[in-house]
C-alpha cells in the first residue's frame, strides 16, 4: 500500500487517522498545483485531486472519508468510527456536522481566496468573505453543543468526529484565524488536540 499525499486539509484527515490508529503507510510526497494537475497524475485521480490510496495490487482509493473507512476496516484495533450500530451512527452524525458547518466554511474561504486555486475554479472574493464572516458563529455553535462537559466531539472518547475537526484546527492555526475566546469548552478541546503527536503527522 502507499499513499499519495501533500499538505493540506483533506491530506491531513488521512495523515492524522493513520496516527491514531498506529499504523505506518509509505508515502509519496506530491506538490499541490503542479503535480495534481498533470496529466500523469489525473491516471491515478481524475478529479486530480489528493489523497490517493494504491492498493498492493494496483487498485485505488481516492476521497479521504474512503481512506479512512477502508483503513478502519483494514486495521480494525483502536476504533475510531464506532464499534456498534448506535456508535457507528452517532459518529458519523458528528464527522459530517464538523465536515459540513466547519471544514466546508473554511474550505470555502480558503478556495474562493487563495492564488492556487484560481486556475481551477471561479472564485467568487463575495463568497470568501461571507464565509470568513460564517465561521465565528460556527465555533460558537460547537461550543454550546460542547457544553455539556464532554472530553471529545461525539462523546467520552476519540473518534473520527475528532480527526474530522482536527482537520479543521489545522486550517484556522495555520490561517491564524483564532477559536473565539468566549468558546472556553471547544478552546479546551483544541489545546488538548494540539498536545496530541497525531495532530503534528
Ligand atoms: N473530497 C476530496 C477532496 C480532495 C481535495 O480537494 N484535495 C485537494 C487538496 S485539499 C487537492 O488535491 N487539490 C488539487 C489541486 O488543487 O490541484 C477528499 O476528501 O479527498
Amino acid at each position: 500500500m502507499k499513499l499519495y499525499d501533500t499538505q493540506s486539509g483533506n491530506t491531513k484527515r488521512v495523515r492524522i487517522f493513520i496516527a491514531e490508529k498506529g499504523i505506518e503507510i509509505p508515502r509519496v510526497q506530491m506538490e499541490l498545483g503542479a503535480d495534481t494537475r498533470s496529466r500523469e497524475f489525473q491516471q491515478l485521480n481524475t478529479l486530480g485531486e489528493l489523497p490517493v490510496l494504491e492498493l498492493d495490487d494496483g487498485r485505488m482509493i481516492t476521497e479521504s472519508l474512503a481512506i479512512c473507512r477502508y483503513l478502519e476496516a483494514v486495521y480494525p484495533d483502536r476504533p475510531l468510527m464506532g464499534t456498534n450500530p448506535f456508535e457507528q451512527g452517532h459518529i458519523e452524525m458528528w464527522s459530517q456536522r464538523i465536515y459540513m458547518q466547519l471544514f466546508m466554511t473554511h474550505g470555502n474561504f480558503v478556495r474562493h481566496s487563495m492564488d492556487l486555486f484560481a486556475a481551477v475554479m471561479e472564485q467568487v472574493p463575495e463568497f470568501a468573505a461571507a464565509q470568513r464572516r460564517a465561521i465565528p458563529d460556527k465555533w460558537v455553535w460547537l461550543d454550546d453543543e460542547m457544553s455539556d462537559g464532554r472530553a471529545y466531539i461525539a462523546g467520552d472518547t476519540f473518534t473520527m468526529a475528532d480527526v474530522q475537526a482536527m482537520t479543521v484546527l489545522m486550517i484556522a492555526d495555520g490561517l491564524n484565524m483564532p477559536i473565539p475566546g468566549q468558546c472556553v469548552h471547544v478552546n479546551r478541546w483544541a489545546d488538548a488536540m494540539r498536545d496530541r503527536p497525531s495532530f503534528h503527522a
